[in-house]
């Protein structure tokens, strides 16, 4: 509860939609998930397996009980489970070397040695969250499926990144039409110990607090063409005269950082080999693009760096329209709201 608010916040507040204001009502917040265990769609590959569908129920069970702040329960992950993290790990990572962007390999390199990364072990959710609260202050809570775009940004706010724990059906290792931990650890989870990267998603979460619907699908499409499928210009390699190195001519210009293409092994070289439309991360531009789930997407957009995709969120941000400021407060973990009259 907000102990000392001034009657203009109080007024401002009254027309907006509710969310969280301190990291504790995360807890209301990633319990509205939209599907999970037994409503799997029909056309989802675990749908007519009642041992998976059973497996799905233990795993939201986890994720409905967990309360923010406790350690996230450590999962024992079945022999058939395992084989299905190993083929797409090795796949992955070899497709990362190539096309990843050097502050994912990078990130992705301390996750293999001090959070259990390997081909042969899915790394667990407490030992990522307690390493990346000492890199950048984010944390990860367990989750049973999908949110709306309102639950799931609120928590970037928190620097909480909502993280599922199961993994997709085996009949199909490299598709999945939902977020499942081979998407979350392969894809985000290294990005989220940069400072910058750190930074970048915690204020689309921020800018996503009380506003109204309009506003909020524009930054789920930030979001997605950035934090899921954005692309940076690849960083020319620099001999130690501090000359350019030329020659390798077969490279991609770009380096992908969207974990949406790093966690998939068709849609990267897809983003790469397949001369996609890659157009400049422009965000008037970008909100008119369609986010595709069960499709390749038919544009990619690309900053030059971190820093660019930052300034171009800013410049978005402050055009919005909310009557009130918010401020996050590390120390007490919550947003103090301002009047902005
Ligand atoms: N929910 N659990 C979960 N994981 C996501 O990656 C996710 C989500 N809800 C919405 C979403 N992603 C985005 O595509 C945007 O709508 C924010
Ligand atoms: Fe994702």
């Amino acid at each position: 509860e907000q102990i000392f608010v001034d009657p203009g916040v109080t007024e401002a507040l009254a027309g907006a939609p509710w969310f969280p204001k301190t990291i504790y009502d995360l807890d209301k917040c990633s319990k509205r998930v939209l599907m999970y265990g037994t409503d799997l769609d029909a056309d989802h590959p675990g749908f007519k397996d009642a041992e998976y569908r059973k497996r799905r129920m233990f795993f939201a069970d986890l994720a409905l009980n967990y309360k923010q702040g406790r350690p996230v329960p450590r999962v024992e992950y079945t022999p058939k489970e395992l084989e299905t993290w190993s083929k797409i790990y090795r796949e992955l990572r070899a497709l990362h070397k190539k096309h990843a962007c050097q502050e994912f390999l990078d990130n992705f390199a301390l996750l293999e040695r001090y959070c259990g990364y390997s081909e042969h072990n899915v790394p667990q959710l407490d030992d990522l969250s307690r390493f990346l609260k000492a890199k950048t202050g984010f944390r990860v809570r367990p989750v049973a499926g999908y949110l709306s775009s309102r639950d799931f940004l609120a928590a970037l706010a928190f620097r909480v990144f909502n993280c599922t724990q199961y993994i997709r059906h085996h009949a199909d290792p490299f598709y999945t039409p939902e977020p499942d931990c081979v998407h979350e650890l392969m894809g985000h989870m290294a990005l989220f110990a940069d400072p910058d990267f750190a930074q970048f998603s915690q204020e689309i979460g921020l800018a996503s607090l009380g506003a109204c619907e309009e506003d909020l699908a524009k930054l789920a499409t930030l979001y997605f063409f950035s934090i899921e499928f954005g692309l940076c210009r690849a960083k020319e390699p620099v001999k130690i005269d501090g000359s350019a190195v030329n020659g390798d001519s077969k490279s991609s210009d770009f380096k992908i950082y969207g974990a949406g293409l790093l966690s998939s092994i068709g849609e990267l070289k897809h983003a790469i080999e397949d001369k996609p439309t890659i157009l400049r991360f422009d965000p008037d531009r970008v909100i008119q693009q369609e986010c595709l789930i069960t499709t390749f997407q038919s544009a990619y957009f690309y900053t030059q760096d971190f820093e660019e995709a930052q300034q171009k969120l800013r410049m978005f941000t402050n055009s919005m329209n909310r009557p009130f400021v918010l401020r996050y407060n590390p120390y007490t973990e919550s947003v103090e709201v301002l009047n902005n009259k």
